[in-house]
């Protein structure tokens, strides 16, 4: 297993030096963060994130992500430029040696909470969402926590109603398309493509979810056979539904090779709809069995990237909603202990 930590680059508050701290350490998960998607990357801003990575003892060798832009996923008149620059940005990382990269094929929205700063019995405050709360969001007057200042108001409009004529098997024919178009690249550099699941992993505003249970995760990897067509399997994405067996998905896809990374952390089931809070890694702490997971993949020979994806808010820290430095470092702990048991109990 190779833990490594989103950074968010040279702007990030917390510094790498403490990152290198936490026991473990091996590569940082980063990105270009000045480009919107469907332009093209500097080699230059990679290099400089990977040379301040390795200045700390880090290795750069995720990246999360390479933004696929709505043209693509609409597969409107702009996808085949933007898909160029893909390719583009796809071989630059290839230049710079990373080995994985993570995106996402979610409609407008790569996640959704109903609570930013949900108040926890444990005096913490972490991502929620709230079935009750989010039916009562009108779609035509969005107001989301965490995504207020990304789209104007018509911009939002327009996206949704272009969506509105897309239906979940054109979805998916269009990411079929764009991998198709880009697994040459990947063969080339030898670059693992890691597609993040819905989050939550249903649809939300009418717009269509592809990635969202193990009948849709077979029918992408058998669409496309590639080797280095494959997973980030995000525990607390695909854990925050019911009906996904993640122990199950974990084992099956690290036997087939499919899971190249993986996204750590915890929910807790809170009503009987579809509510949910992120909670603390450990296992008690919520509904997923992290220790099953993990011994699911390190048996199934899994020796890809893990992160601890989100934290809770705790020791009087106020960082981005999910990405405070304390609680993922605690949950860095808690995941090399889980990989360090099964490790051991396998030989
Ligand atoms: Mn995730």
């Amino acid at each position: 297993m190779k833990l490594s930590f989103r950074w968010y680059g040279l702007n990030d508050s917390i510094p790498l030096t403490y990152l290198k701290q936490i026991p473990n350490m091996y590569s940082v998960v980063t990105s270009v963060y000045d480009k919107k998607p469907g332009e093209i990357w500097d080699k230059e801003s990679l290099l400089k994130l990977k040379a301040e990575a390795e200045k700390h003892g880090l290795a750069m060798e995720v990246i999360e992500s390479i933004p696929v832009s709505e043209d693509i996923k609409m597969g409107s008149p702009k996808r085949d430029e933007h898909i160029a620059a893909f390719r583009k940005n796809l071989a630059l990382c290839g230049e710079v040696g990373v080995k994985c990269v993570c995106y996402n094929f979610m409609p407008v929205f790569d996640w959704l909470r109903t609570n930013m700063h949900h108040d926890n019995p444990d005096f913490s405050n972490s991502l929620s969402y709230s079935a009750d709360d989010f039916a009562k969001v009108d779609p035509k007057n969005l107001h989301l926590p965490g995504w207020d200042e990304s789209y104007s108001p018509e911009e939002l409009q327009n996206l949704l109603k272009t969506y509105q004529n897309i239906s979940h098997e054109q979805l998916f024919d269009n990411l079929v398309y764009f991998l198709n178009s880009i697994m040459d690249i990947c063969d080339q550099y030898d670059i693992n493509m890691a597609i993040h699941p819905d989050d939550p992993p249903w649809d939300v505003f009418g717009l269509p979810r592809i990635i969202c249970s193990e009948e849709s995760i077979d029918k992408m990897l058998a669409a496309v056979p590639n080797k280095h067509n494959g997973l980030t399997l995000c525990t607390g994405s695909l854990g925050a539904g019911k009906h996904n067996d993640v122990p199950h998905m974990a084992e099956k896809y690290a036997k087939q090779n499919r899971v190249f990374f993986a996204h750590l952390r915890n929910v807790l089931y809170t009503d009987d709809k579809d509510s949910f809070v992120e909670v603390g890694h450990y296992s008690n702490a919520g509904s997923l069995d992290m220790f099953q997971i993990v011994k699911n993949l390190v048996d199934n020979g899994f020796d890809g990237y893990v992160r601890p994806d989100h934290g809770r808010n705790i020791f009087g820290e106020n960082e981005k909603p999910g990405y405070g430095l304390y609680d993922r470092a605690l949950g860095c702990a808690y995941i090399n202990g889980l990989f360090e048991a099964a490790e051991k109990m396998k030989k």
